[in-house]
Parts: structure tokens; sequence; C-alpha cells
């Protein structure tokens, strides 16, 4: 009867250590991802950096208005069943990732000046569309023409 009481306890702080796992595995596993919306960087003018990053399901990217140019960062194109987003010029803007794929996105002011990055969330399972819509917005930048085919070439 005694072995019995203690194995009972210990099952009950196995439970808690357990409640505390699944309690705390967001806050342990999800990653908070930094995007500069900068005037200017390696890649050129007018720029995200990184303009490319690779995150998993549950990660929280945050645009950081570092230089302020007006810029923003707004969606282009989202996984089916993911939120767009549109943020504010010069105000920083939390995205979470909520869905896994290709997430193309700009700075409203500066879109045609290529101005623009790419986030991959586990599987690209939405490539061949994301790879459709940067080719017809590419089309119409008049700076940095190249630049989501240099983003779009990291993905894995
Ligand atoms: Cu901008």
């Amino acid at each position: 009867m005694k072995d019995m009481k203690i194995s009972l306890v210990q099952v009950g702080r196995l439970l808690g250590a357990g409640l505390i796992a699944v309690a705390l595995a967001p806050a342990v596993w999800a990653d908070e991802i930094h995007i500069k919306m900068l005037d200017k960087s390696d890649s050129g003018p007018l720029a995200f950096e990184p303009d490319f990053v690779q995150a998993k399901v549950g990660d929280t990217i945050v645009f950081e208005p570092t230089q302020t140019g007006g810029h923003s960062a707004v969606s282009l194109l989202v996984p089916t069943g993911a939120k767009a987003w549109s943020g504010a010029p010069d105000k920083e803007t939390r995205v979470t990732l909520s869905t896994e794929g290709i997430y193309l996105y700009a700075c409203a002011a500066h879109k045609m000046m290529g101005m623009v990055g790419v986030i991959q969330v586990g599987k690209p399972v939405n490539l061949e569309a994301a790879t459709k819509a940067a080719k017809g917005e590419s089309l119409r930048f008049v700076l940095n023409k190249d630049r989501f085919d240099k983003e779009l070439a990291q993905i894995k």
C-alpha cells in the first residue's frame, strides 16, 4: 500500500511535468525572426534584410522599421489557408506563420523598385504559384529586377 502511494505521487509529478512541458512547448520551439526594412543593403537599394528566410510553422516574423524611409511589409502571396497581412509604414509589423508554404511580400511604397522578400515555411507546397506570381510582379519592377529570382533560388 505504501509503494502504491509513492507511485501515485510519482505519476502525479510526471503528469505535472508533462503539462508544464506542453505549456512551454510553443515558447521553446517557436522562433522570432527579425527582418530589417532598409534604404540600402548588401543586396542593393531598398531592401529587406535578410530578404529570404526559412522558418517553421509557429514562428513569428518581426519586420523592423530600421530606417524611416516609409517602408512597410505587405503580403503579395500566401499559401492557401494562411492570412494575408498589411503593415503600416515605419511601424514594426509582426506576422505569425501558421501555414506551410512560400510567402511573397513587398514594401507597399517601393514594390516597383523591387523591395520584395520571400519566406519559406516548411515545404514549398505552393512553389509553382509563388514562382508565377513573382515573375508577374518582377515584370513591373524598374529596379532590382532579379531580386525575386535570387530569393526564390534559395528555396530548398
Ligand atoms: Cu520601402
